[in-house]
């Protein structure tokens, strides 16, 4: 495992619609703020919302983590994934139902485009899902490098249909 040089504010995903998944979303935010090289975790409210792609599963809830990191953004990936695995997470049909999914939004202001990771998130401005709980998270005037800021973003994409679950 590498340590990058400096801590890094990284934003991730959080999605579940299977097997309890408020409880999933809450225990992967434990688990991901108990991470070697990872501080400063807080999690978004959580929202419920249908699902975008296929119907025929059930409704989503989501949510957004801010982390510190010394993680490399690969090496945060992998960890990601140990934890969409140890929640039972099978790799299927492409947007179908999940017990966990966790996406890496955003790793500083960087630009990433690995084979396995595309960082910023490259639905990110097409999802409510994620922008809300995201800017109920970050700070005013946030740029999402690549895609404008996120004020912006949020005005092309309405809230519909999104539920908040938790107080703020
Ligand atoms: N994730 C998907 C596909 N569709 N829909 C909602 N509402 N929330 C999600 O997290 C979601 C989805 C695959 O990552
Ligand atoms: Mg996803
Ligand atoms: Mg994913």
């Amino acid at each position: 495992m590498n340590v990058a040089a400096t801590w890094i504010e990284a934003y991730i995903g959080l999605g579940s619609n299977l097997n309890d998944p408020l409880r999933q979303i809450e225990s992967a935010a434990e688990e991901i703020a108990k991470l070697e090289l990872v501080e400063e975790a807080a999690l978004s409210p959580l929202y419920a919302s249908q699902p975008v792609g296929p119907q025929d599963q059930p409704d989503y809830i989501n949510g957004v983590m801010r982390i510190k990191t010394r993680l490399t953004a690969t090496d945060l990936l992998a960890q990601l994934q140990q934890i969409e695995n140890r929640h039972g997470r099978i790799r299927m049909v492409r947007w179908g139902a999940r017990t966990l999914d966790l996406d890496i939004l955003l790793y500083g202001d960087q630009l990433i485009n690995l084979p396995d990771l595309v960082v910023p998130h490259p639905e990110l401005p097409n999802r409510a899902f994620v922008l809300y709980p995201l800017a109920d998270l970050a700070p005013v005037g946030l740029t999402i490098p690549g895609q404008g800021n996120l004020a912006s973003l949020l005005a092309a994409c309405p809230a519909i249909g999104l539920d908040r679950i938790t107080p703020v």
